[in-house]
């Protein structure tokens, strides 16, 4: 088998998504998603001029030999353009070759080890009032990890003191049960963020995600220690960025992204390494992937011993009232269908047992949609200075 058409596509139905689409010469086509919030173009240009010309005759059934070639092969390797670039083939790789051996990509990895991979809900709002509301309306859907917001998804500055006030008023109120994460996007010190991580020791968080900065892994040294549990990792761009935190079992979540850490390969070989530490995934799900990410991530999900839970994004959210802005994205099926849907009751996301990864891309309708400039937000501190948001 050899690879005869390679394509990317770059759509906007509701938000801008970077597709791969991979032909074989016996006519099998292959899906990927290599969308780089903010940063599409970069990586649209980085697959069209130098990593897909150099896929067309390639055998798509080597996956680990295209994919080290793809990151070695280009000398000045890794960083985010490239390595969404390489993920977004890695996963159009795995499609073909579920399709080829009529297995969905479960199967290949090993096969389920769960019925469903859970996930938690975005909970934001104003005021713990609203955060509650939204809550209780995900956990009547079954869902029952909530991460709690306390700005929403906003650019404003994180006020730590309002944070635990408001998580705690939201424990309150929800009682022991639930499970809550918090996200602070690396907008605390080391020595704030293990104040932070003290404080809401009796909160009993079932993590706290993003504590500071990724840019110096020591860092996380000053947070652990206390009784919550840390999550890192969306911004890792390949898994040795992440290998030290996982050998020195400075976290207990894995957050790396399908899309930016290599692809199923890379976050596959991670996953594995966590395991052997006792660290569990949390894999990343937000709004910015494509339904073809949130496919993959939930087959190795799926497949794995040490999953923890499933980020989910607002399209494959049930239609449920919230007190909050409604940031639901129809248009996304008028391109995608299949993939991973939230099984009733349950709170989590199964795929269908189809070759591949189970997702049908409407082409033509992808085509539709044409690009369009979304800035990042660009949240400062209140005297001006720049903010992570
Ligand atoms: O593109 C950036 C988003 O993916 C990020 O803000 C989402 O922090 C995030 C999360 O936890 O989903
Ligand atoms: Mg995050």
């Amino acid at each position: 088998m050899e690879l005869v058409d390679a394509e990317v596509i770059t759509t906007r139905p509701g938000r801008n998504y970077v597709l791969v689409r991979l032909e074989t010469d016996v006519g099998l086509v292959g899906w990927g998603d290599a969308t780089l919030n903010g940063r599409e173009k970069a990586v649209e240009t980085a697959l069209r001029d130098h990593v897909l010309p150099e896929l067309l005759g390639k055998d798509p059934r080597r996956i680990e030999d295209v994919w080290q070639s793809v990151f070695r092969h280009t000398y000045w390797r890794g960083g985010p353009v490239l390595n969404t670039a390489l993920s977004g083939v890695d996963v159009a790789l795995w499609d073909l070759k579920g399709k080829a051996a009529e297995m969905p990509v479960y199967d290949l990895l090993g096969g389920r080890t769960r019925e469903y991979a859970s996930v938690y809900e975005h909970c934001g709002g104003p005021d713990a009032e609203t955060i509650v509301a939204n809550c209780e309306a995900a956990l009547d859907h079954g869902i029952e990890h909530l991460r709690v917001n306390p700005h929403g998804e906003s650019e404003e500055y994180l006020d730590l003191d309002a944070v635990v006030n408001v998580v705690r008023r939201v424990r309150e109120e929800l009682g022991r049960e639930p499970n809550l994460l918090l996200d602070v996007h690396g907008r605390a010190t080391p020595v704030e963020a293990a104040r932070l991580a003290r404080r809401l020791e009796d909160v009993g968080l079932f993590f706290l995600e993003d504590p500071v900065r990724p840019e110096n892994p020591d860092a996380l040294e000053t947070v652990r220690g206390s009784g919550t549990p840390l999550a890192v990792g969306e911004l890792a761009t390949d898994p040795w960025e992440q290998l030290p935190l996982v050998e020195r079992e400075l976290i207990d979540f894995v957050r790396a992204d399908v899309v930016h850490v290599g692809g199923i390969t890379a976050a596959d070989k991670l996953a594995a390494v966590a395991e052997l530490h006792h660290v569990r995934t949390a894999f990343h799900g937000p709004s910015d992937i494509s339904p073809i990410v949130l496919a993959a991530t939930v087959h190795l999900d799926l497949s794995l011993a040490n999953f923890g839970v499933q980020e989910l994004p607002e399209y494959a959210r049930p239609s449920y009232d919230r007190e909050e802005l409604p940031l639901w994205n129809p248009e996304v099926h008028d391109v995608f269908s299949g993939g991973a849907t939230l099984v009733d009751e349950t709170g989590g996301l199964d795929v269908p047992d189809e070759p591949g990864l189970g997702v049908t891309v409407d082409v033509e309708r992808a085509r539709e949609f044409e690009y369009e400039s979304q800035p990042l937000p660009s949240p400062r501190n209140p005297d001006g200075s720049v903010a992570d948001w």
